[in-house]
């Protein structure tokens, strides 16, 4: 897992901050970072079994801290969505459509994951929502302590949707529970419809996948009944979404969808 890709950062390269603000908040008392040092910190000796033992810390530590989460999210009635895909695939941009179409009608806040910068925190602003930005530095995921510290920052209101757009990685954000009520995969139809093959543990950890940039069908070769049924092959209860994003096709299912469930 993530012994090799470099999401083993000190937390204090973690920063969590709204736009316009000029500051990190600190990294929480308790010690979050332990596990994930150790793996990079004492010498790489250890046996093949010592270090799946530390990837179940790791991610034992993260599930008690996503119930904690979900225990949360629930008594205040606030429906979690956690979008994850590659970078690239759309997820700002279904973020920015989705709020342009609700939150008229429903409260909406935004935790925005990338390793770094504040842009896609500053596209969320200018739709006026309140969101705020995790920076993870080396690491290639959200986990549950992240989005605990972001919420206590945006304090979400009751009966809100919370929408969580996780670092573009097909791989590692799969493993990292975050208290969310459903993981929602986007691939968009530039990435070649064999993804749901070659990544299947993001595929099979999403309730729902949302196929992007339908708008661009005609100029790429992407078999979306073939991409939908490898998807199936690894997980048969997804949901599918074909939209286009960029013209406004399709959106109208996802947002009744989103509409439905809160
Ligand atoms: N043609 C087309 N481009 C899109 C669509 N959705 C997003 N894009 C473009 O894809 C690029 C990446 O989008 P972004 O939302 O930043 O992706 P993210 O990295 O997953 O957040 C941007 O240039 C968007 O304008 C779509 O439905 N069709
Ligand atoms: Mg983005």
């Amino acid at each position: 897992m993530c012994d090799t890709c470099g999401c083993g950062q000190p937390e204090d390269a973690v920063t969590i901050q709204r736009p316009g603000q000029n500051k990190s908040v600190s990294p929480p008392e308790h010690d979050r970072g332990h596990s994930h040092d150790h793996t990079h910190h004492h010498d790489h000796d250890h046996s093949h079994g010592r270090i799946i033992q530390v990837e179940s810390d790791i991610l034992a530590e993260n599930n008690l801290r996503a119930a904690r989460n979900r225990g949360y999210l629930e008594a205040k009635h606030i429906f979690a969505l956690n979008l994850v895909s590659s970078p690239g695939s759309g997820k700002t941009t279904i973020v920015e459509e989705t709020i342009r179409q609700l939150h008229s009608e429903i409260p909406v806040t935004v935790i925005e994951g990338d390793q770094q910068s504040m842009r896609d925190a500053n596209r969320i602003d200018a739709t006026g929502v309140p969101v705020v930005q995790v920076n993870t530095g080396t690491g290639c995921h959200l986990d549950a302590d992240m989005i605990h510290r972001a919420m206590d920052e945006l304090n979400p209101p009751e009966h809100s949707l919370l929408i969580i757009e996780n670092v573009g990685n097909l791989v590692c954000p799969a493993l990292f529970d975050l208290g969310e009520a459903h993981k929602v995969v986007i691939i968009s139809v530039t990435e070649g419809d064999d993804k749901p093959h070659k990544y299947p543990t993001m595929f099979d950890a999403a309730d729902l996948c949302i196929i992007n940039k339908t708008d661009l069908l005609p100029y790429v070769d992407f078999d979306t009944e073939r991409c939908k049924q490898f998807a199936l092959e690894v997980n048969h209860h997804l949901q599918f979404f074909e939209i286009s994003a960029k013209t406004g096709e399709g959106v109208d299912a996802w947002i009744s969808w989103v509409k439905q469930q809160i």
